[in-house]
């Protein structure tokens, strides 16, 4: 039998502008489960990249006095650029520009249409241009506005192609009842399921009024809705991503596809019916995070009040962000940032809790031992809050539980800081009768420190492989990640330290 394999996508963002902090989170959210999956050795393939056609895109270009192509060409580059300063290690990144992209969505609707999912009709409601959304009643808020943008509704009365989106009500149900963890977290998952209990109506597969898009086949006047060509991307890129080789077979279905709560519909509901209906298998679970609040608003392009992640990597890295927009907002719920708490977590825990931990411990080792780290067993009294840790957190992780698993990584942090208080190493220092005893303490807290540290990289993949390359045991397979599983033999001290002071 062959590895396991993992594929985990982010949504594609619209270059209708640059990146902000919501972006990042959901690149980093990725990130973090496609780095732990590779620690567990799995065939791992982690996608991301942009969404550059439809209304969104087209506006943003009028209002620019440039074409769609012009502005798509400019903001793409800015989002591909963004993953690797956060440290995202995504395997390719996709434009739905890619002339292979199109080439796919126009055969997979193809399908769509030849499998007898696909009519001619009028549409006539309410539709948000900056969602590109054809609003349910249900989903309008007051004096006919959309509750994600609050901008007026309007009228579209066009005649399209459409998706027979009502045809898969009951496929769907079956779906949601089979696998209840489909979508992830629960409240989503309710949320998407009364959602298709109210009723589902057929939605526009095409849009005769665009014409930047991918161009129907059958119909050469129009363009796909955004949201197929759109959708699909996480399907076609395993065509093409790998020059020579078409990895679809290896990785699709998608086993976790991230996604902000503002786009839920499109991913539980949409997402699986379309690919019902082109004969495909469907992803295994779609998880639903919260949003990034700034002042209790949603931080979006055309809200403008983002915070530029450039900016705070610039002064604090990648892997501070990662750390922060994590263990601050509990993965799953709305939660509010602000450059105030971001100080306050890097000084209080990534600083003082772990970066002085790491020193202190390097130092002492390098005072009392000449770097080397003694070789004995680690101290029984580390078991009970160590033991296990690696299977809890592969198990929250595996549940899509991102800010649980770090806390749980964390509460081992302080307790070695306790360890260090209570041992109190530098008086056992002062007493040669005490000199295995120190030698038990020394081994015990460089041995936390590495299982710690291999299970953070997920989250802080630049400093784990600093910390541990120091401690002189790179390995960082989650394996290694017991008391006892490694021998760490010598130590170097860490200058700079991790995480140094910034000036306010
Ligand atoms: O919706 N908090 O693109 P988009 C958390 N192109 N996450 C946020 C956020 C915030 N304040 N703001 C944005 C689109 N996000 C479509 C997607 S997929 C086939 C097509 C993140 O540029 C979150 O993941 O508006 C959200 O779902 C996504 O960015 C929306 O990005």
């Amino acid at each position: 039998m062959g590895r396991a394999t993992f594929y985990v996508t982010t949504p594609i963002y619209y270059v209708n502008a640059a990146p902000h902090l919501g972006h990042a989170y959901t690149t980093i959210a990725a990130d973090v489960l496609a780095r732990h999956h590779r620690q567990r050795g799995e065939d791992v393939f982690f996608l991301t990249g942009t969404d550059e056609h439809g209304e969104p895109v087209k506006l943003a270009a009028e209002r620019e006095g440039v074409t769609p192509a012009e502005l798509a060409d400019r903001n793409f580059a800015r989002f591909r650029d963004l993953a690797p300063q956060l440290g995202a290690t995504n395997d390719f990144f996709i434009r739905t520009s890619d002339a292979e992209h199109k080439a796919k969505v126009q055969e997979v609707l193809t399908k769509v249409k030849e499998n007898g999912h696909a009519y001619e009709g009028t549409y006539e409601g309410w539709y948000c241009p900056r969602c590109a959304d054809f609003k349910t009643e249900r989903e309008i808020d007051e004096g006919n506005t959309c509750p994600i943008h609050h901008i007026d509704l309007v009228r579209e009365h066009e005649h399209n192609w459409f998706f027979a989106l009502s045809s898969f009500q009951e496929p769907l149900e079956r779906l949601f009842a089979d696998h209840p963890d489909f979508v992830r977290p629960r409240s989503r998952y309710n949320e998407a399921l009364s959602f298709i209990k109210a009723g589902l109506q057929d939605v526009s597969l095409t849009r005769r009024k665009l014409d930047w898009g991918v161009t129907v086949p059958w119909d050469p006047d129009q363009v796909f809705y955004v949201w197929w060509d759109a959708l699909l991307n996480y399907y076609t890129a395993l065509s093409y991503a790998e020059p020579g080789e078409d990895l679809t077979a290896r990785f699709w279905p998608a086993n976790v596809q991230l996604v902000g709560k503002d786009i839920l519909k499109f991913h539980t509901i949409y997402w699986p019916a379309l690919l019902m209906a082109a004969g495909l298998p469907v992803p295994e679970h779609v998880v639903v995070h919260g949003f990034l609040l700034m002042d209790g608003e949603k931080m979006s392009k055309s809200l403008g009040n983002t915070l530029d992640p450039f900016e705070v990597i610039d002064r604090f890295g990648s892997d501070a962000l990662r750390y922060y927009l994590l263990r601050d907002v509990s993965f799953g719920q709305d939660g509010s940032v602000s450059p105030g708490a971001f100080e306050e977590r890097y000084e209080r825990e990534l600083a003082n809790e772990y970066g002085n931990l790491a020193s202190r411990t390097l130092a002492m080792i390098l005072r009392y031992r000449d770097g080397v780290v003694p070789a004995v067993r680690h101290d029984d009294i580390l078991d009970p809050d160590f033991d296990g840790l690696d299977v809890r957190v592969a198990e929250l992780l595996d549940a899509a539980e991102l800010t649980q698993a770090l806390d749980g990584i964390w509460a081992c942090v302080r307790r070695l800081n306790r360890y260090v208080e209570e041992q109190a190493p530098w008086q056992l220092a002062k007493d040669p009768a005490q000199a295995g005893r120190l030698d038990t303490v020394l081994a015990s807290l460089a041995e936390g420190l590495r299982v710690i540290t291999v299970l953070l990289q997920p989250w802080l993949p630049a400093t784990a492989e600093r910390l541990l390359a120091a401690l002189g045991s790179p390995d960082d397979a989650l394996e290694a990640a017991r008391l006892g599983a490694r021998r760490v033999s010598t130590v170097q001290a860490l200058d700079p330290p991790l995480f140094p002071k910034r000036e306010a």
